[in-house]
């Protein structure tokens, strides 16, 4: 049933999965709701000064998250994962929630996730859904087959400043917006309840929320498939694990009970 979309994810780096998770929007829609009341200790305001232009973000939440445990465990987003990346097992890496408010116009820059994160897999697969409906110009984007090119782009923030990790040889992303002609640039229209599958690797990046009615919420549920290992990249990572990063060096295998492979059948 998704071999069109695994074949698209696996030449591309991207793939749209329509109305995939339509029942458990009202669920994920609690989750953002509850998430916002009670923001964990890395919630992120990248428009402090502007409330009308807002562009809010939350990650790792999800233990305490009631609607976002649930999501994990009973729908089949680790199973689609799992499909999609064709992995012997599937293990959660973490959750991100990420609301534009209407008519934000906050641009999330063009990146990739890969060199943020602490940790490497032989399979790597982040499920981003929208609740809400998102017109083609409001959408988040990719440069298909990005996640071949072999590089690890240097880490910046969505504020613009780049992380510094001694000892990796990493460069600055080119300028596509510059050059837009030159890559091939997938988005999509979407509804709440659609799903894209992207790899970590894959360079993203979306346009301010051009809607004035409805606000751009959307959840990425980040998975993990087999021989998943701790990287030290030598400074910041996001998320942080201070507790994991004096315990564990590169290649040492990630702790089971801070990021649990999940069941599916
Ligand atoms: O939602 C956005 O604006 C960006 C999402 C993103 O960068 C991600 O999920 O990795």
């Amino acid at each position: 049933m998704l071999q069109t979309e695994q074949e698209m994810f696996s030449r591309d780096g991207v793939t749209v999965i329509r109305g995939l998770f339509k029942d458990w929007v009202a669920l994920l829609r609690r989750g953002v709701e509850l998430n916002e009341q009670q923001p964990g200790p890395s919630f992120r305001d990248y428009t402090p000064d502007q409330p009308e232009n807002r562009f809010w973000a939350d990650y790792c939440n999800w233990r305490r998250i009631q609607p976002f445990y649930e999501f994990v465990y009973q729908s089949p987003a680790g199973q689609i994962a799992k499909s999609l990346m064709q992995s012997r097992d599937v293990r959660l890496f973490h959750e991100h929630v990420l609301v534009k408010s209407p008519n934000s116009s906050k641009v999330t820059p063009w990146h990739h996730d890969a060199p943020y994160y602490p940790v490497n897999a032989k399979q790597t697969l982040s499920l981003w859904i929208p609740l809400d409906p998102i017109s083609r110009e409001s959408s988040i984007e990719f440069v298909a087959g990005s996640h071949r090119w072999n590089k690890h782009f240097k880490a910046q923030s969505f504020n613009g400043q780049y992380y510094e990790h001694s000892g990796m040889q990493e460069e600055s992303l080119p300028d596509i917006d510059g050059h837009r002609e030159q890559y091939n640039i997938l988005g999509w229209e979407l509804e709440p309840g659609d799903a894209i599958a992207f790899d970590y690797l894959t360079i993203h990046g979306a346009p301010g929320n051009l809607s004035s009615e409805y606000a751009r919420r959307a959840v990425s549920f980040r998975w993990l498939g087999d021989d998943a290992i701790y990287v030290n990249r030598g400074g910041k990572t996001s998320p942080e694990y201070p507790h994991l990063n004096t315990i564990l060096k590169t290649g040492d295998a990630l702790p089971i009970d801070e990021f649990p492979f999940i069941p599916t059948l």
